[in-house]
């Protein structure tokens, strides 16, 4: 038998000592911090299968994020979406922007729509929440300068006037009608496209309006018919543009081309249209390149349609690095406290699935991209 000296049995307490802070140093380097993050935008209501693309592209993220068990602030953070319905409303998207607030979540991708993410960008501003959009595009949205709001995609300068530039210049598009759907989407980017399309000398022959619940556009549809215009612009989303490509192909108004910009250039567009002959007569602009030509885009796709079969449509790409961007942020500042990472927002320089993100003062893309698009055989294919 064995018996203990007085050194050997300090020895034995110092090993224990030692054995007890190295479980404590695991159990610490193991805590686990939950790191909630919002998708905001509409999912339910016409445009749901939009917003439900952009929240797949959040939820995504997180699923890549949490693979890679990232170790913040001496914690490794495992994220959590908080998936929120603005219903697309603005006032909804408000009471949203609040309760994200009180929540304490550490940030935001949404909102969708312009007319949702202009208001509640400044209640994000007052509590301090970074949100970056991957979708909305009025240009109104970054005047402010807010240090919490930034855009991940090109806004509508950039996608109205490309639409002017190929309806004057590829097209020679003479005379034009326009149509918007009084959202700040739908007339802001209506204004870019008159004035440019001006500008080149085409003549705007017809101004409409109607709103972003309506299905009957008959009446206006009729009234334009007899103006005669070489084309339509539509400033509004893909749930009118479709009923309203039917109603013109009703009309006999198949050969008048048709523009529009990224909320109507889905790939629903062909079904809720109906496959209508006038499909064809499409060119609508998104603000970033096709997946087809991002760099990581096709392995991406790959992934996303693993998860989410037949949900594609346009902006969960940019949701997926809208994610990304935040977390980067966080990595950079060592703290997911939105009070201390968000400065390092706006010096981020990360290499995402859609681009190579850095942003303006006013958190607008660098190097924002747009392109262009036709349905061909009833099929979005990207002209650039
Ligand atoms: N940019 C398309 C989404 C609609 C919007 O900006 O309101």
């Amino acid at each position: 038998m064995q018996i203990a000296t007085p050194s050997s049995s300090f020895s034995l307490r110092l090993t224990a000592v030692a054995a007890l802070s190295l479980t404590a140093a695991v159990a610490f380097a193991q805590e686990v911090q939950t790191v909630r993050i919002a998708h905001a935008g509409p999912t339910s209501g016409g445009i749901a299968h939009i917003g439900k693309d952009t929240e797949n592209g959040v939820r995504l993220a997180i699923d890549d994020l949490n693979a890679q068990a990232l170790v913040i602030g001496g914690k490794t953070i495992k994220f959590e979406l908080v998936a929120e319905d603005d219903a697309g409303d603005p006032r909804q998207a408000n009471a949203v922007a609040q309760k994200l607030c009180d929540a304490k979540v550490a940030g935001v991708v949404g909102h969708l729509q312009s007319g949702t993410s202009i208001p509640a960008s400044t209640v994000y501003n007052r509590c301090g929440l970074p949100n970056i959009t991957a979708a909305a595009t009025n240009p109104d949205l970054t005047k402010p300068g807010y240090p919490t709001t930034f855009r991940l995609i090109a806004n509508d300068n950039a996608l109205g006037s490309a639409l002017a530039y190929f309806a004057h210049d590829a097209l020679k598009i003479k005379t034009v009608a326009v149509i918007d759907d009084r959202t700040a989407y739908g007339q802001g980017l209506v204004g870019v496209f008159k004035t440019t399309a001006q500008q080149k000398g085409i003549q705007v022959v017809a101004e409409e309006f109607t709103t972003d619940k309506a299905t009957d556009f008959m009446a206006i549809l009729t009234s334009i018919k007899s103006k005669k215009p070489d084309a339509i612009f539509y400033g509004g989303l893909d749930a009118q543009a479709g009923p309203m490509l039917r109603q013109m192909e009703q009309l006999g108004m198949t050969g008048v081309k048709y523009f529009g910009g990224d909320a109507m250039c889905t790939e629903k567009l062909t079904d809720l249209s109906s496959q209508a002959g006038t499909l064809k007569d499409v060119t609508c602009a998104t603000g970033g390149a096709s997946v087809q030509k991002m760099q990581g885009g096709n392995a991406w796709k790959k992934k996303y349609d693993a998860r989410f079969p037949g949900q594609f449509q346009i902006y969960s790409p940019y949701a997926y690095d809208a994610t990304f961007v935040l977390v980067d942020a966080m990595k950079r500042a060592n703290s997911v406290n939105p009070k201390v990472y968000t400065p390092f927002i706006g010096k981020t320089q990360y290499k995402g699935v859609t681009a190579n993100i850095a942003f303006t003062a006013k958190g607008e893309l660098t190097t924002p991209a747009v392109t262009l698009y036709n349905y061909k055989d009833n099929v979005r294919a990207a002209l650039n």
